[in-house]
């Protein structure tokens, strides 16, 4: 099993150590292509090497190459909402996860979308365990 997982980095890297966390419990299912996104050394306005082009085509690659979409999606992030608006398109299976946050909703695009799994949760063991479900249904 190929898994994406999508999480900011320009949108901004507050939840850095968190994707870190939810990249290593992803392993169980998987391989995750995009670990990168976990490093906490990678920040908004990082020490990349790679051209913007090069990044974007690297990684629709992997989107198209992997079977599910996990995506974190507390921190808005245009990339984010880009790699999850590309892999429906393409039917992917997508899961969403979102940390519940006072005066602020996740995006209707998100939110209201029959084709994305989207789950809130409050904390690291809820959203472990609400992974650990998905993967289970989908087997
Ligand atoms: O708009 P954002 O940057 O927040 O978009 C984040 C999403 O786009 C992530 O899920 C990644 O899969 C992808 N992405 C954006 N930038 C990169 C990147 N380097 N390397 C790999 N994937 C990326 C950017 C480094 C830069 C900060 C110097």
């Amino acid at each position: 099993m190929k898994i994406y997982f999508a999480g900011s980095i320009r949108g901004g890297r507050d939840d850095k150590e968190l994707y870190g966390k939810l990249i290593q419990h992803l392993g169980k299912y998987g391989q995750v292509l995009t670990e990168h996104v976990g490093d906490g050394n990678l920040n908004d306005s990082g020490e990349d090497h790679q051209p913007d082009q090069w990044i974007y085509k690297r990684d629709m690659e992997w989107v198209r190459a992997s079977d599910v979409i996990v995506a974190e999606v507390t921190t808005p992030s245009l990339g984010v909402g880009y790699e999850i608006g590309s892999s429906e398109a393409i039917g992917k299976k997508i899961l969403c996860l979102y940390r519940s946050q006072p005066n602020k909703s996740l995006s209707a695009m998100i939110n209201g979308n029959p084709n994305v799994q989207v789950i809130s949760y409050a904390n690291l063991e809820e959203a472990i365990h609400h992974i650990d479900k998905f993967f289970q249904s989908q087997s």
